[in-house]
């Protein structure tokens, strides 16, 4: 069992959403860095989603998230336990959007910059909602043609201060390092809006 798998009891729950369109990488990223075998609900892509579900760019993928993933990961440092929640990303599960989002604190939007559009609902939901999220761009094949500021552009992100990170959803330390950093855009709206 690995040394970090007990949540240390001092630490805050903070309850995260991974969100983004279909196949951008949500419930492989909750599996690359949750300390707990993390809940999956997936059923198998079968051809009845052939000409609904686009596989463009996303060949191998063989399962959809249908209601959720879970996980949990101690930021020990940070002196939080992260709780995640992945997001279903098919059109045909968006209703659920709206109960996973209730006590989350941030998201993260992953995009795939092969398919932008993937991820423009969840992005239009969470500044709708006023959720603070950041945009993590998932590096499928270790690659990415985009810099951080093109992506940005694109996006047309209503806050330009949001943060747009580069990453590879299988990479625990890349996970790592963008949920530092919505942590770390978390305190810093909540010392803009706390009274003095
Ligand atoms: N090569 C490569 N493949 C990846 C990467 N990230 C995810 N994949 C693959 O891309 C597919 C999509 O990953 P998922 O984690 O299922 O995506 P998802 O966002 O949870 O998908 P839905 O729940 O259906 O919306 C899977 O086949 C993954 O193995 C990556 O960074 N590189
Ligand atoms: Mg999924």
């Amino acid at each position: 069992m690995p040394a970090y798998d007990t949540a240390a009891p001092e630490a805050s729950p903070v309850k995260i959403l991974i969100a983004g369109g279909f196949g951008v990488g949500k419930t492989t990223l909750v599996e690359a860095i949750s300390e707990i075998d993390p809940l999956r609900t997936e059923e198998r892509l079968t051809s009845a989603g052939v000409g609904v579900d686009d596989l463009d760019g996303i060949e191998s993928k063989t399962a959809t998230t249908v209601a959720l993933d879970f996980g949990r990961i101690t930021l020990t440092d940070a002196g939080v336990v992260l709780y995640l929640f992945g997001t279903p990303g098919q059109e045909r599960f968006w209703f659920m959007w709206d109960d996973l989002l209730l006590g989350a604190l941030g998201a993260i939007v992953l995009v795939d910059t092969r398919r932008l559009d993937r991820s423009f609902a969840a992005i239009d939901f969470f500044e709708s909602r006023g959720l603070p999220f950041i945009v993590g761009a998932n590096c499928f094949n270790g690659e990415q043609s985009y810099s951080t500021e093109e992506i940005r552009a694109a996006l047309h992100l209503r806050d330009p201060e949001t943060p747009v990170l580069l990453l590879d959803v299988r990479s625990r330390e890349d996970v790592r390092g963008c949920l530092l950093a919505l942590l770390d855009r978390l305190l810093a709206q909540a010392r803009v809006t706390a009274p003095v």
